[in-house]
């Protein structure tokens, strides 16, 4: 069927506009709200690519700068509706912050800021401790992680960092207001950003053992069935501790302190000493504690191989908010741990700039973040640096070979495949900052067009952002109360892998951007998370 992909969002004024048709149209139109034609254009021919198995022309519309609402029309066939201005992503960047404020799991949800997606107050029971015999401890709090209700440190760390991170960077996100309960501290009310960042940062700190380790998850021994998370009520339980959680702990609350020290110091305060606490006990504990699954059980694993990344970047993180070189020297170590490393389980395999990485479980990019922020050109910097850039490079090679000009591979169509993306696009905009470069901006639009609808799916991954967004997330609180899901939550996304049932039911060698369908069961392609949403905040904050 001959269709023309388009951001279904929209496109800044004065940005990179391009439609894709998968056919060879003779010119195109476009039309505005009252259908009059605004721009005339002709389109290049791509040829057909790998990735989405189409034969791709390419309209480029960025001449247009226009505001209004408009649709691209040629031989007939018509675009979904979109918007050009300045603000056109203002709404989306609420919207996917304000997801974590739903996702909130204990009594976080009021009435009020929540209308129809409220539930009551879920999850409060205390945990037992897997295999141990002693009392059950409070783990309240936090984010629920995705469509289930597990809770799991590395992630939860992982995702809260994107959103510190963006803060530190893109200091504007402080001004962004997406309607969540009033958070107070020393000198009035916490940002917004904050006081949804502090949920989670709270949570974490309940996840820390009297001696400084951290426990890995907590979840109920098997997923939930589609429920509500009040009706959740089996026995929840924390699995063992990790050297992973513990150091992903280190990291992100001495990370925070260097954000809400100027807000509220005593809270501050108590981040850094439960960071320096975990990292206490990991220098005490050398050798890595990684997680398995306990016998049987089947809720979230968040496997790594090693831990190298994870104490990488707790050492970066406490070397940028205390200044001692202590922690400088165990980064040097770790650095050189995670460059000899010749695993090929590592998420974004061996030797591929690992200081660039910013996912669940390799996580050294965030540390390298931390060294920028220090702003000292010291021989970690120089290598994340030149790292970066060999990365962004790699990235423009990869979106030569495509129509869509997306900087995506065959081999990044994995589960979460839209974090693949997003973390690329982090990537590009840290790059940016590094060498601004034009390329780099065009690449970072075209992702974020991908995201939102220029793809072959002609599908927006965000939900309620364009005309044809995804409807189905695997997601247990909207689908128990029967009622659509929230808007602003980004789907896993196409994967080649087809890891669930309804997946496995798709037609055979599919080309991977069209490994996917909106359907509520297909967790492998179609569930959300925290850290699919977090990243997306970054790359909103940095565009805008
Ligand atoms: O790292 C390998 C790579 O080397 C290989 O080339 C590629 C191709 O198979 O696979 C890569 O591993 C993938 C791994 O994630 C690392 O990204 C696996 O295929 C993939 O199955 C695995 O998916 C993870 C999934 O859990 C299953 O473990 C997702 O990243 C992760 O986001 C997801 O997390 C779940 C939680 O367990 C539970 N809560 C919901 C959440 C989202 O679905
Ligand atoms: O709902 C679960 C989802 O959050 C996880 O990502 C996924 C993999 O751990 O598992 C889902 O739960 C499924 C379970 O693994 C197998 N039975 C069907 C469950 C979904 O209804
Ligand atoms: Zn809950």
């Amino acid at each position: 069927m001959k269709k023309i992909f388009v951001n279904q969002v929209g496109y800044l004024k004065n940005n990179h506009k391009k439609a894709v048709f998968n056919f060879k149209p003779s010119s195109f139109t476009i039309l505005d709200a009252n259908e009059n034609c605004v721009f005339e254009g002709t389109a290049t021919h791509f040829g057909k690519d790998s990735i989405s198995g189409e034969d791709l022309s390419i309209g480029d519309f960025s001449q247009l700068s226009t505001t209004g609402g408009f649709k691209v029309i040629a031989d007939g066939v018509e675009s979904h509706c979109f918007s050009i201005s300045d603000s056109c992503y203002d709404k989306l960047l609420k919207n996917v912050c304000k997801c974590f404020f739903y996702l909130r799991c204990g009594s976080g949800l009021c009435k009020e800021h929540s209308g129809i997606y409220y539930h009551k107050p879920c999850h409060l029971k205390k945990a037992s401790v897997y295999g141990e015999d002693v009392q059950p401890v409070d783990v309240s709090g936090g984010w629920h992680d995705a469509g289930d209700y597990g809770r799991y440190s590395t992630a939860g760390a992982v995702a809260v960092a994107h959103l510190l991170y963006s803060v530190r960077f893109f200091k504007d996100l402080l001004c962004v207001k997406f309607d969540i309960p009033e958070e107070k501290c020393d000198n009035g009310l916490l940002p917004d950003i904050l006081a949804e960042a502090k949920v989670e940062l709270n949570f974490l700190m309940k996840m820390q053992r009297e001696n400084g380790s951290v426990w890995h998850k907590v979840t109920t021994f098997s997923h939930a069935p589609f429920i509500r998370p009040e009706d959740d009520t089996e026995e929840l339980f924390l699995f063992d501790v990790s050297s992973l959680a513990t150091a992903d702990i280190a990291a992100v609350f001495a990370l925070a302190f260097t954000i809400y020290k100027d807000y509220d110091i005593s809270y501050a305060n108590l981040l850094l000493e439960r960071g320096l606490k975990a990292y206490k006990w990991l220098k005490e504990n050398p050798n890595p504690l990684l997680f398995k699954n306990a016998e049987g059980s089947n809720t979230g694993e968040y496997p790594e191989p090693e831990d190298y990344s994870n104490r990488f970047w707790a050492a970066c993180a406490l070397y940028e908010a205390t200044g001692n070189k202590e922690y400088y020297n165990d980064a040097l170590l770790q650095k050189e741990n995670i460059m000899n490393y010749d695993g090929t389980a590592s998420e974004q395999g061996a030797h591929r700039n690992p200081l660039t990485c910013f996912g669940w479980a390799d996580v050294a990019g965030l540390g390298s973040l931390s060294l920028f922020l220090r702003n000292e050109d010291n021989d970690i910097c120089l290598i994340a640096k030149e790292q970066f850039l060999s990365e962004a490079s790699r990235l423009k090679n990869n979106a030569a070979q495509n129509g869509f000009n997306l900087c995506m591979t065959k081999d990044d169509f994995i589960w979460g495949s839209n974090m693949e993306l997003l973390k690329y696009l982090m990537i590009l905009t840290i790059e940016n900052k590094i060498k601004p470069d034009e390329s780099n901006d065009a690449l970072i639009t075209s992702g974020l067009d991908y995201l939102l609808g220029c793809n072959s799916m002609d599908t927006s991954y965000v939900t309620s952002e364009g005309e044809n967004a995804f409807k189905n997330p695997h997601l247990r609180p909207t689908f128990a109360a029967n009622i659509p899901a929230w808007p602003g939550l980004v789907s896993g996304g196409p994967n080649l892998g087809l890891q669930d049932e309804i997946a496995s039911a798709l037609p055979k060698d599919l080309p991977p951007m069209k490994c996917y369908t909106d359907h509520v069961q297909a967790y492998s392609l179609n569930e959300i998370t925290i850290y699919w949403n977090s990243p997306l905040v970054f790359v909103l904050a940095g565009l805008i």
